[in-house]
């Protein structure tokens, strides 16, 4: 391992930059003659839109246009498409009405665009706003997803009855009926995994600029996904699509919902056309809440069937899952695809069978926010897990160990679908146990006893298929996108490295380990190494980055690349050394004849490339290399997570007290990098948990539009993370051998910290717990407990 390369714990090379005020994200950005927009968003839940008037606005000081969704009708711009349409189990497509991004005729959610005003300074649209009367009908709203399946509830869509999206179906009903009524034992748990929503520091921004042809556009925007924005721009617009170029700068975090395609893009885009004047808009905090996609909601029935011994014999689940007002880009395939495909989690249940209901209520639309239907899959797993070993009377992690699928067993192709192509589960869970002292916990708990605290453990083992993967396999499940992604790379005359990556960097550290892996392969130091990220006139395509996908499919992108460079390096270096090509061996930035001391470094043969002076017949002046990886199969990172939790009994305040993370990544390209992303995706597994959550009243409005009323986690609230990285198990099918590491930690965390609560209230009878684990709701429980315990025994 180098000092600099694969392997290095390097500090991050982007963060002087960032921690010197100088990061430049999209608010930033200033252009000559912008107007500024302001949205007219909806007020009401749901309602019919009878009429706008914009006579007032318009006429206010500064305001260039009211444009309205008449306006966008009038100019033909189409609606706006989701990217993954899901099937029915009766083989039918599912339902998607068009969602515009001005609303039209209709509103369906609060917080839904209505009109945009547009003004010469952002107080002058913001108060013009205020002017634009919209006369609204209300219409009753539903918000509840079971709630809206009734046949009274208001219908969203005429072209979706009883406000089904689609029924979705998955694995093989008639084994998991035979196996369930064959078995000795089964668990039954109905489970909430509740609605939550992303909070980056940098709320959403986009502005458009034309020009400077008539067709063409530049449209700077915090996403994570510019190549997608740019296709969905050009496609809802009617343009090619290299008449948009697509600049997402610095953002300042994305955790998946900003790697959607949003309304107010399309809306900038067409509006700076239009208008032939840069169009700027900048979300503040509390429209953040109310146009932002939210994420999870799911209401599940779930059933394990075991047998004697405590084996898994089959897994029944039925989830209704919320997609909000629309179907937004993944929306529809998050809770059916994506969740159903890790229904095995890490275990030998032989039998499966999911049931998915996707339903439109008159909430935001629900995407991906970090884990994106890896989260869910474990939650259903491991409170299951947890409930049957205290049904049957087991030890937690033995009963988790009875059902692990043996690292011999690899690959191991589930009987739901996915094929893990490694992993030893039992070694992983068996360094879990042993790094958090499982079995000295009944000592913490009598510590913790004789401090009135109740303590409790909890374990979660998770699979996540990070690295998402082959295209193929997107197209056949009906997907509208592929999931390769490119990297170009070049040299110039001094040796210096410049490469672009279709992926994006919003946090995670990419400009450090994408110049980590090259370091590595040319052997360039980093200080030479430039990584570039986020524009589609830079990287020939790309991908983005969501789903754990970037060192997996982007960083093998840019391997294959270096690879290609080295080649070329060979016969140049061949060439000028006067050797055979095989006999050139390439080493530490070296150029060497194998076996003399004949070398030429790296940057004399970049050098040469580029004067083409004295190149070997019939090679290509200069250097310069792309690759575009479209793996063969997800990269199936896991980990065993183990969560000790203590609550107060009197008030319901639960304390994290401890929280060990053992996780298969595969190889590590940079320890720190990972152990930074493990703490940020813990702690906001641990929000869910304990703290976040959408709240809508019953007429729809979202309460939670603050964060005064939506609790994300503090500093001061975590305990130490203890982490380790099993790097025994690398990816079989990519060059790096490296899986994911982005999103683990909100996959486990919620069981870890559920499972840890429920034991530590066990002793007072409680059993069943819904996140997220207020205070209240905690002190509820236990309050119930007792009453129940009172009356049990004065009975
Ligand atoms: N890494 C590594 N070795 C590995 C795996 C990863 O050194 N075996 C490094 C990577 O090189 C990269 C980082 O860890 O620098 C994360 O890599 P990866 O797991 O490939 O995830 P992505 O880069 O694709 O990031 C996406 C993932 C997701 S899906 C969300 S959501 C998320 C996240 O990462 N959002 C984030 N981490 C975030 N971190 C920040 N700060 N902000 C966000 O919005």
């Amino acid at each position: 391992m180098s000092a600099e390369g694969i392997g290095a714990r390097v500090l991050r090379v982007e963060d002087p930059r960032f921690l010197t005020g100088r990061g430049q994200f999209v608010a930033d950005l200033s252009f000559a003659d912008e107007l500024h927009c302001a949205l007219v968003r909806s007020p009401h839940a749901h309602a019919r839109i009878r009429a706008v008037d914009a006579t007032a606005a318009t006429r206010a000081t500064g305001v260039a246009a009211v444009l309205t969704g008449a306006d966008m009708a009038a100019d033909r711009v189409g609606p706006m498409r989701c990217l993954w349409p899901i099937r029915s189990k009766d083989g039918r497509a599912m339902v998607e009405p068009p969602r515009w991004a001005l609303a039209r005729e209709r509103v369906r959610h609060v917080g839904e665009p209505v009109a945009a005003v547009l003004a010469t300074s952002r107080a002058a649209a913001l108060d013009a706003a205020e002017l634009v009367a919209v006369d609204y009908e209300p219409l009753p709203a539903v918000t509840d997803a079971r709630a809206a399946l009734d046949a009274a509830a208001p219908q969203l869509h005429a072209e979706a009855p009883g406000n089904v999206a689609y029924r979705f179906a998955r694995g093989d009903e008639a084994a998991v009926g035979r196996a369930f009524a064959a078995a000795a034992h089964v668990v039954a748990l109905d489970l909430v995994n509740h609605r939550i929503a992303g909070c980056a520091i940098e709320p959403r921004a986009v502005i458009g600029v034309p020009g400077p042809d008539p067709e063409s556009l530049t449209l700077y925007t915090a996403t994570q996904v510019p190549h997608h924005v740019r296709r969905q721009v050009a496609e809802e617009l009617g343009l090619h699509e290299l008449a948009i170029r697509v600049v997402a700068p610095d953002v300042g975090g994305g955790f998946g919902y900003k790697g959607k395609h949003y309304p107010e893009e399309t809306m900038v885009a067409w509006a700076a056309r239009r208008l032939g004047r840069p169009v700027k808009w900048v979300a503040s905090r509390t429209e953040s809440f109310v146009s932002d996609l939210q994420a999870r909601d799911h209401a599940t029935r779930c059933e394990l069937a075991l047998d004697p011994d405590g084996r898994f014999i089959a897994l029944r689940v039925r989830t209704v899952a919320n997609l909000g007002a629309y179907v937004s880009n993944i929306g529809a395939a998050i809770p059916s695809a994506i969740y159903s495909a890790l229904l095995a989690g890490l275990y030998t249940t032989p039998a499966i069978h999911v049931e998915v209901t996707g339903v439109f209520t008159t909430t935001l639309p629900t995407d991906a926010y970090r884990g994106a239907g890896r989260p869910e899959a474990c939650y259903v797993l491991e409170r299951l897990a947890d409930e049957a070993a205290r049904e049957l009377g087991l030890d937690r992690a033995e009963l988790r160990r009875r059902n692990l699928v043996p690292a011999s067993a690899m690959p191991y192709k589930t009987p739901i679908g996915p094929t893990y192509d490694c992993g030893d589960f039992p070694r992983i869970l068996a360094r879990a146990i042993a790094v958090s002292d499982y079995a000295g916990f009944q000592e913490r708990r009598r510590a913790a006893a004789a401090r009135g605290r109740l303590r409790g453990i909890g374990v979660a083992c998770f699979i996540e298929s990070s690295g998402a993967a082959p295209s193929k396999l997107a197209g056949a499940l009906g997907a509208r996108v592929g999931l390769f992604e490119s990297a170009e790379i070049r040299i110039d005359s001094t040796g210096a490295v410049q490469a672009a990556l279709g992926t994006h960097n919003h946090g995670q550290g990419h400009a450090t380990t994408y110049a980590q892996i090259l370091a590595s392969r040319l052997g360039v130091p980093l200080a030479k190494i430039r990584i570039v990220e986020g524009d589609t006139a830079a990287v020939p395509y790309g991908t983005g980055t969501f789903g754990s996908r970037s060192i997996a499919v982007g960083g093998s992108a840019l391997d294959r690349a270096a690879l290609k460079i080295v080649e070329k390096g060979k016969r140049i270096a061949a060439h000028k050394l006067e050797a055979a090509e095989a006999d050139i061996e390439f080493g530490a930035g070296r150029f060497q004849v194998k076996g003399t001391d004949r070398v030429l470094a790296f940057a004399e043969v970049a050098r040469a490339a580029h004067l083409a002076h004295d190149l070997p017949p019939g090679l290509e002046p200069g250097l310069q290399e792309s690759a575009f990886y479209d793996p063969p199969n997800f990269a199936f990172s896991n980990g065993v997570h183990v969560c000790e939790a203590e609550v107060d009994p009197e008030t319901g305040v639960v304390a994290i007290a401890r929280y060990w993370a053992v996780d298969d990544i595969g190889t590590v390209i940079n320890p720190m990098i990972v152990e930074g992303q493990l703490h940020g995706a813990v702690t906001q597994g641990l929000g869910q948990a304990l703290t976040e959550a959408c709240a809508y009243d019953g007429e729809g409005q979202l309460l939670s539009a603050s964060f005064l009323d939506y609790a994300i986690p503090r500093a001061d609230e975590l305990p130490d993370f203890v982490s380790e990285n099993d790097q025994g198990q690398p990816c079989t099918h990519n060059p790096l051998g490296a899986k994911g590491c982005g999103e683990a930690g909100t996959i486990a965390a919620p069981a870890a910290v559920v499972n840890a609560v429920l034991d530590a209230l066990a002793p007072l009878g409680v059993t069943e717990l819904q996140m997220p684990l207020t205070p209240l709701r905690v002190w509820e429980a236990i309050r119930a407990a007792r009453e129940q315990g009172s009356t049990a025994g004065g009975a």
